[in-house]
């Protein structure tokens, strides 16, 4: 049920959904606030108050980097007993790194994150911007009857589908449904009625404090294989000063090529302590190495499985545990474990 006491945070980083046309080059550009605002009247109609934090400047969201996520954090963070929930208007090119990021980034959080953006800018006619941003506020000022909100989750909200954050991906530059979390199901079912999936929604333990966490270690690389790849491109990539984790972008349940020349590459750069992540190029299913012998290869060679987790989360979540500090042992430990749902780890 929508608390009529609630209060929401909005808050804006740029994105399609505020963009208007530069008539000298035709391309969309990032606008400001009020234009956005003026776009959408129903937002004076919604019973609940809603603040916005505007972020300076606004960007098209392929400019996104750990800088702002880190911003994203401190807005939540200094604002966090002021407010119900959060919702963050974010381009949609990026949205799945960043809202994988954030969910790595709060722990035990107790208020609704919930990202959205559209792909048609606010001020076009058939803009599918307002309904996102309407329905987004709807969910994050939702409470169940002890007053707890419904989804205390980093979310993604897109075309009639609430999704957790770190199992989306952008699949579609076109349409409208242009997020899918292809091996989870949705937290909620946007029609007439909003449906929550009440039993996959993670909670959190209300007696403990929400931990903040700002720091993140880029020093990551993906590295993604195809039919051809030459040993310089391996070995460019897995050579990298000061490297410290690879997600290996493999064939379907896990597998890549076992030439000698690649499993050394691979075995060497274990020996120096890199962590080397399996995650598949396939959207749906998961990477389960000992199914094949090339996959078992890879499981001697040292690569570790990232279960049936995104390369969005697969990245993030390498930056998070590397901004945490942890050493290389710790880092292929966690990776395999699930910390905000970002996997399902029973394989076959
Ligand atoms: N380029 C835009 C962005 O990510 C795309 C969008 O929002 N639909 O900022």
């Amino acid at each position: 049920m929508i608390d009529v006491n609630s209060h929401l945070l909005l808050i804006y980083t740029g994105g399609t959904i505020g963009m208007i046309e530069n008539l000298e080059t035709g391309a969309l550009e990032p606008f400001n606030f009020s234009h956005l605002r003026s776009n959408v009247p129903e937002m004076k109609r919604l019973n609940f108050h809603v603040d916005t934090y505007i972020f300076e400047p606004l960007i098209d969201s392929s400019e996104i980097s750990p800088n702002q996520w880190r911003e994203i954090v401190q807005v939540v963070k200094s604002h966090y007993d002021d407010y119900d929930g959060f919702v963050i208007l974010h381009g949609t090119d990026t949205m799945s790194y960043t809202a994988s990021a954030l969910s790595f980034m709060f722990q035990n959080l107790t208020k609704p994150i919930i990202f959205t953006g559209s792909q048609l800018p606010i001020g076009k006619l058939r803009t599918d911007g307002k309904e996102n941003l309407i329905t987004a506020l709807e969910i994050a000022a939702d409470k169940d009857e002890d007053g707890h909100p419904i989804v205390p989750e980093v979310c993604v909200y897109f075309q009639n589908s609430l999704f957790r954050a770190n199992r989306t991906t952008k699949i579609n530059a076109e349409n409208f449904n242009a997020f899918i979390s292809a091996n989870s199901v949705c937290l909620a079912e946007v029609g007439i009625n909003i449906r929550y999936n009440t039993a996959d929604i993670l909670k959190p333990n209300y007696d403990e404090e929400v931990v903040f966490y700002e720091s993140v270690d880029d020093s990551i690389a993906v590295l993604k294989i195809f039919p051809g790849i030459s040993s310089e491109v391996v070995s460019a990539i897995l050579n990298i000063k000061n490297i410290k984790g690879v997600i290996i972008e493999t064939y379907g349940s896990g597998n890549a090529l076992s030439d000698e020349w690649f499993l050394s590459a691979l075995k060497g750069a274990v020996e120096r302590d890199v962590v080397l992540v399996n995650v598949t190029q396939c959207l749906y299913g998961e990477v389960a190495m000992q199914r094949y012998e090339t996959g078992q290869l890879l499981i001697k060679a040292g690569v570790i499985s990232g279960h049936d987790m995104t390369t969005e989360a697969a990245i993030t979540k390498l930056m998070y545990l590397f901004g945490l500090g942890k050493t290389p042992k710790e880092v292929r430990e966690l990776m395999q474990v699930p910390l905000r749902g970002e996997m399902n780890t029973d394989e076959e």
